[in-house]
């Protein structure tokens, strides 16, 4: 039998034996490698129905929402608030048996906002910093730059870099714990007053900023249409490896981490079906994969073996000592802060 044919006949065999197995994902947008997808479906006959989101905002609409949904990829600061209000179902680890890979110092910290780690998977994670396009940047600004939140937050800065163009992610929770953090507070810590006073400092900054967007960005700064952004990881390396003199930094003053996570949505109809793609996901070279594509660090502790070996090198995908002892888990919001967030944002993000 020619090797053609038995691929054939393996490929249809695995179709016809679970045909009408779907799964409905939800994911951020460039956060799977799109030939992980293929194989998943390949090797298992299940569909993937795949949709992206670019903001934990979209996320929870989605997860309120009348659709029924398989997979969904919630950060970790959001998870205390998604557990309490039953949006998600326990994991049974019994069907996850490729869980052992998982680096267990991501549990650990989840444990924090995930008790015994019953709802989440860690995924991929990262650094919340400053995409830097340093010769268009350093032209705008007239010499070298200071790797300081001050490029983004000082308005004497931030306005001689606006000709060359800025944006930031429309990631509140983000961008309000670094900017506090920068002026030495702590959100999670400070009066809701606080939030309102910060919304004046944002948007005195607002006229220097061509927009507050998680995936615009992404695409401009790989053109050398942007020069700073406020950026996740790898979106940042994206530009870099593009093509574009972009650095990713981690200021001086420190920044947040995220990590992001497999979850089933209360609504799933298929949560037997999520936990085989889970499992699948958690695979070290399947893993290793989704990082070479995506460029953010992966949850799978097994999967650094099987990354190239430039990958594996790169400075800036896991942060290194010194940027490590800068980078702090970004905080669950209280409840008390929401209305505050809330309204400061879409005031911000709006530019009204
Ligand atoms: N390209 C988007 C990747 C998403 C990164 N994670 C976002 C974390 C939000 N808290």
């Amino acid at each position: 039998m020619s090797r053609w044919l038995l691929v054939l006949l393996v490929s249809l065999a695995a179709i016809t034996a679970h045909a009408g197995d779907m799964i409905r994902v939800y994911n951020w947008n460039d956060y799977i490698a799109p030939q992980v997808l293929e194989r998943f479906q390949q090797e298992t006959g299940i569909q993937v129905e795949y949709h992206t989101y670019s903001s934990a905002e979209e996320m929870e609409k989605h997860l309120r929402g009348p659709e029924a949904i398989d997979v969904i990829v919630p950060s970790h600061n959001d998870l205390p608030r998604l557990i309490a209000d039953g949006l998600l179902q326990p994991l049974d680890f019994s069907r996850l048996p490729n869980r052992r890979h998982l680096d267990t110092d991501l549990l650990s910290k989840l444990a924090a906002v995930d008790p015994q780690n019953r709802y989440a998977l860690p995924y991929l994670w990262g650094a919340v910093g400053l995409a830097i396009n340093v010769p268009k940047a350093e032209a705008a600004f007239g010499g070298p730059l200071p790797d300081s939140w001050s490029l983004l937050f000082d308005p004497a800065q931030s306005a001689r870099l606006a000709s060359c163009g800025i944006s930031v992610l429309d990631a509140p929770d983000e961008a309000l714990s670094v900017l506090f953090n920068y002026q030495g507070r702590s959100l999670a810590n400070s009066a809701p007053s606080r939030i309102e006073r910060a919304g004046e400092l944002l948007n005195a900054l607002r006229p220097h900023l061509r927009y507050v967007d998680s995936e615009r960005y992404i695409a401009a700064l790989s053109q050398g249409e942007l020069c700073l952004s406020m950026a996740w990881v790898g979106d940042a390396l994206a530009a870099a490896a593009a093509g574009q003199p972009v650095r990713f930094v981690v200021p001086d003053e420190g920044s947040v981490l995220f990590i992001d996570n497999l979850a089933i949505p209360r609504s799933a109809r298929r949560a037997d079906l999520a936990q085989r793609f889970f499992d699948f996901l958690m695979q070290p070279q399947i893993a290793a994969l989704i990082t070479q594509e995506t460029l953010y660090p992966s949850g799978n502790a097994d999967a650094k073996p099987y990354l190239e070996a430039a990958l594996r090198e790169q400075p800036g995908l896991y942060p290194d000592p010194a940027s490590q002892r800068r980078l702090f888990a970004l905080e669950t919001l209280p409840e008390k802060h929401k209305g505050s967030r809330d309204r400061v944002w879409s005031r911000f993000r709006d530019g009204r």
